[in-house]
C-alpha cells in the first residue's frame, strides 16, 4: 500500500476491492457449456480496476457484461444509484437530474456500440511504451440505453458562445494532489444523436465497474470520452484544462519513427478509433482437426461503417472476402466468418478490414509515444491433424 489511508478513503478502497471480488465470484460461478471452452475470466492486466476480455469472446455481436473489459484510472466511487447529474456552465438554466428524472423527461433510446480503450493493443508496440499493457482485450460491444445528451443540453439552453462540453465523474484520484479524470468533447460531438447519457448496458442497469448510475456513450470515439459515474456536463468556450485533456490521450499529427519523442505542439487529441479487426478463433497455437476450418472474429471502424473484411490463409498472397453478420454502422462491430479447407500441418489466417471511407488496416501498426490505436493485421497459426 502507498500512504496510510484515511478512514473514508479506506472504506471506499475496501468497497472497490469487494466489488471486484464479487464480480470475479459471479463470473466463476457461471458455468458456460461452450463447445470451444472459451475462458470466462477477465484477465487482470496490471491493477484490479483494469480487466481484459479474453480474445475468444470476440466472435459474437454482444460482449456479455460479466466479461466486458474494465478500465478505471482510480477505481470506482461508492455506488449511489440516485446521484444527480448537473448541467452547468454557459447555459440559460442550470439543471440537475437524478437518473429517474432523465428517464421520465426525455426520449429513451437504445443503441449498440463498440467501447474500445485508446490503449487497446499497446502490448504489441515495439519498442514498448509505458501504460497498461493491453493485448486485444480492451474492447467490447454492448447495447446502451439512455437519453441523448443533445436533448438534455437543449433543455438547459446552450449559450451561443459555448463550444465544448466538460465532462466529469464522481471518482477521485488516490492522492488529492493528483489530477482528476476530467475531459471535454466539442459541442458538435455532444449534439450528435449517438451521444448518450446511459444507465443500462446489455439490457441491465449499469454495473458499478461500468459507471453506475450514469455514464456517457460516444460511439466511434475512444473509451476515454465515455465518462463513467457521470456527475457534471458543463458548457464552456474552451477545452477542459488538466492532465487528462491537455497532456494524455494525444497522438502525433505526422507519422513518427518507432521510439522517437514528439513535441507537444505536434500532437492532437484523440477522437475516433481507426478501422480494426481481430481473429477470435481459432486461437493462436491451438490444435484442430483437418478438413473444413472456420475462422471468425469481429471488425469495426470509428470513422465509417465497415465496407469489407478480407482473410488470407496463404500468408497474404491472396485474400478472400469474409461473410459479415450484424448491422453496419459507425463505431459498431460486425462479426465476420470465413471457411476454408486445410490438410494436416500448420494452418494460418490473417485478417484486415476496410471501412466505407476506404481506410484499410495497415500491415504494421503505427508506433506512437503512448501506444494508442494499434490496428495492425491480426494473424494466427494453429496445428491441424
Ligand atoms: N470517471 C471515469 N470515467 C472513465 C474512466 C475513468 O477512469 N474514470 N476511464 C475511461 C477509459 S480510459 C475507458 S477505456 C473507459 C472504460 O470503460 P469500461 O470500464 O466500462 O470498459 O472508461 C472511461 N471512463
Ligand atoms: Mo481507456
Amino acid at each position: 500500500m502507498l500512504d496510510r489511508p484515511s478512514s473514508s478513503r479506506h472504506s471506499w478502497r475496501m468497497l472497490d476491492r469487494r466489488t471486484f471480488l464479487q464480480a470475479a465470484a459471479a463470473v466463476l460461478g457461471t458455468r458456460r457449456a461452450l463447445a470451444d471452452a472459451a475462458p470466462t475470466l477477465l484477465q487482470n492486466v496490471g491493477s484490479p480496476q483494469d480487466l481484459a476480455t479474453p480474445l475468444s469472446w470476440f466472435d459474437r455481436l454482444l460482449t456479455p457484461t460479466d466479461v466486458f473489459f474494465v478500465r478505471s484510472h482510480f477505481g470506482p466511487p461508492a455506488l449511489d444509484a440516485t446521484r444527480k447529474l448537473a448541467v452547468e456552465g454557459l447555459v440559460k438554466t442550470q439543471l440537475a437530474f437524478a437518473p429517474d428524472e432523465l428517464r421520465s423527461r426525455f426520449p429513451v433510446v437504445t443503441q449498440t456500440a463498440v467501447l474500445q480503450c485508446a490503449g487497446n493493443g499497446r502490448a504489441f508496440q515495439t519498442p514498448r511504451v509505458p501504460g497498461v499493457q493491453w493485448g486485444h482485450g480492451a474492447m467490447g460491444q454492448a447495447t446502451f440505453t439512455g437519453v441523448r445528451l443533445r436533448d438534455v443540453l437543449a433543455a438547459a439552453g446552450p449559450s451561443s458562445d459555448a463550444a465544448y462540453v466538460r465532462i466529469a465523474g464522481a471518482d477521485a484520484p488516490l492522492k488529492p494532489t493528483a489530477p482528476a479524470f476530467v475531459r471535454s468533447i466539442p459541442l458538435a460531438r455532444a449534439m450528435a444523436p449517438s451521444t448518450l447519457i446511459a444507465w443500462a448496458m446489455n439490457g441491465e442497469p449499469l454495473t458499478l465497474a461500468h459507471g453506475a448510475p450514469l455514464r456517457l456513450i460516444v460511439p466511434g470515439w475512444a473509451g476515454d470520452h465515455w465518462i463513467k459515474w457521470l456527475t457534471h456536463v458543463g458548457l464552456q468556450k474552451e477545452e477542459a484544462d488538466g492532465f487528462y485533456m491537455q497532456t494524455a490521450y494525444k497522438y502525433p499529427i505526422h507519422p513518427v519513427e518507432p521510439g522517437a519523442s514528439v513535441k507537444p505542439e505536434e500532437m492532437r487529441s484523440l477522437t475516433t478509433f481507426p478501422v480494426k479487426s481481430v481473429i477470435a478463433r481459432p486461437t493462436d497455437g491451438s490444435k484442430g482437426a483437418a478438413g473444413m476450418q472456420e475462422v471468425a472474429g469481429c471488425a469495426f471502424s470509428g470513422d465509417a461503417p465497415l465496407a469489407k473484411v478480407e482473410v488470407s490463409t496463404d500468408g497474404g498472397a491472396t485474400w478472400r472476402a469474409a461473410a459479415l453478420e450484424g448491422e453496419a454502422g459507425v463505431g459498431r462491430w460486425q462479426v465476420w466468418k470465413h471457411r476454408f479447407v486445410a490438410g494436416p500441418g500448420r494452418a494460418t489466417a490473417v485478417v484486415r478490414a476496410t471501412d466505407a471511407k476506404g481506410n484499410t488496416q495497415p500491415e504494421k501498426g503505427a508506433w506512437n509515444p503512448s501506444g494508442y490505436f494499434f490496428n495492425a493485421w491480426h494473424a494466427v497459426a494453429w496445428e491441424v491433424a
